[in-house]
C-alpha cells in the first residue's frame, strides 16, 4: 500500500503527497466513527482508486509524534519563534510562552531575530543575549541584506516547522523568500485582500526548496497554558538548570525563597533578567490558573 503525507485537508478531501505523486484522498467512515480527523502532517497509508485522476482512500493514519488544535497540524518537529528587532518591538513574554509549548511537546525551538536592518547591531546583540544561554539555535535575519537565510535553510532542512510570533514580525516574508512560488500573503498585500473577503485559510504544509515543510499560521497558540504545572515551569528554561540544584531548598521555585541560586545568577547577570522576568510572569499566570481550578 502506498504511503504518503497529508499536505492539506479541505471539505473532506485530503491532498496526500507520496512517492507516486499527489493524490486527492477521502477517508473511510471508520475514522469518523472512531472520532479521528486526519491532519496536515499526518503520515498515512492509502489505496489508489483512480490513478489517472489521482484519487484514493486513506486507510490508515500512522501514530503521531504530536498534534495541535490551533493550528490543526500533526508531527511538528521545529518551532520557529520569530521576533523582530524593531517594528514591532520584541514581545519576550509571547516568545517564552511559545518556547515553553515547544519544549513541552518535545519540539526544538529556533529563535529568529528578524529585521536586523532596522537597528544598530548592538540592539540585535542585546536581543540575542536573552537567548544565547538557552542553547537553542538563534538566526538573525533581514529581507534587505538577506542575512541568515542560508543558516535558516540549514536548520529547517528535512524538518516540519511551524512559524509563530507576533503579527508583523515578518513570518510570511521569510517563508516567501524560502520558496520559489509566492504563496504567503505579507503585510502590505493582506490588508487589501482581507477587506471584504472571507479570511478562512486552511492550514497547509508548504514544501521548502531545501527539503522539509513549513506551516505559516496567522493566529497561533501551540500553547495550552494549563498543559504545564507551575512547579514544572523552570524545566522549560534550560539556562536555569545548572543553578537549580544549588538552591537551598529542594523544589525551590525561584520566586521568593531564600538562598535561591537562580535568583543569584540573575543578579550577577549570568541568567538574563528578561528571561527571568518572563519566567516569573508565566509562573504567576500558571499558578493562578491552577488555584482557580482547584479552589
Ligand atoms: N525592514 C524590514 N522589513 C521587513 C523584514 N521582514 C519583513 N518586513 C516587513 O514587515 C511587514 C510585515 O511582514 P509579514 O511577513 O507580513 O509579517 P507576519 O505578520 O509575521 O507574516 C511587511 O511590511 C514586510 O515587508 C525585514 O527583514 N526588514
Ligand atoms: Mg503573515
Ligand atoms: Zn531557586
Amino acid at each position: 500500500m502506498p504511503e504518503g503525507l497529508i499536505i492539506k485537508g479541505v471539505g473532506g478531501f485530503y491532498q496526500v503527497e507520496s512517492r507516486e505523486g499527489f493524490y486527492e484522498c477521502r477517508i473511510r467512515g471508520i475514522f469518523r466513527k472512531k472520532g479521528i480527523t486526519p491532519l496536515p502532517g499526518d503520515y498515512v497509508d492509502f489505496t489508489i482508486t483512480d490513478d489517472k485522476k489521482k484519487e484514493g482512500w486513506i486507510e490508515e493514519i500512522r501514530q503521531r509524534r504530536n498534534f495541535f488544535n490551533r493550528p490543526p497540524v500533526a508531527n511538528i518537529n521545529r518551532l520557529a519563534v520569530v521576533l523582530a528587532a524593531a517594528q514591532p518591538a520584541p514581545d519576550f513574554l509571547l516568545a517564552d510562552k511559545l518556547i515553553m509549548s515547544a519544549v513541552l511537546n518535545d519540539i526544538e525551538p529556533i529563535i529568529i531575530i528578524n529585521k536586523t536592518d532596522l537597528v544598530e547591531c548592538g540592539i540585535v546583540d542585546e536581543i540575542e543575549k536573552v537567548y544565547i544561554k538557552t542553547g537553542f539555535p538563534i538566526v538573525k535575519m533581514s529581507k534587505i541584506t538577506m542575512e541568515g537565510y542560508d543558516l535558516l535553510r540549514e536548520k529547517l532542512k528535512g524538518k516540519c516547522t511551524v512559524f509563530a510570533g507576533q503579527s508583523g514580525v515578518g513570518k510570511s516574508t521569510i517563508l516567501n523568500n524560502m520558496i520559489s512560488s509566492s504563496l504567503m500573503e505579507t503585510g502590505e498585500v493582506s490588508k487589501k485582500i482581507k477587506r471584504g473577503k472571507h479570511t478562512t485559510r486552511h492550514v497547509q504544509l508548504i514544501s521548502l526548496d531545501c527539503g522539509g515543510y513549513v506551516v505559516d499560521t496567522p493566529g497561533f497558540s501551540l500553547v495550552s497554558p494549563d498543559g504545564v504545572h507551575y512547579e514544572e515551569l523552570s524545566w522549560m528554561y534550560p539556562e536555569f538548570e545548572k543553578y537549580q540544584s544549588l538552591c537551598r531548598f529542594n523544589g525551590c521555585n525561584h520566586i521568593k525563597e531564600p538562598g535561591c541560586s537562580v535568583k543569584n545568577a540573575v543578579s550577577t547577570g549570568e541568567i538574563p533578567e528578561t528571561r527571568y522576568e518572563c519566567y516569573k510572569r508565566i509562573y504567576e499566570e500558571l499558578k493562578e490558573l491552577h488555584e482557580k481550578r482547584y479552589e
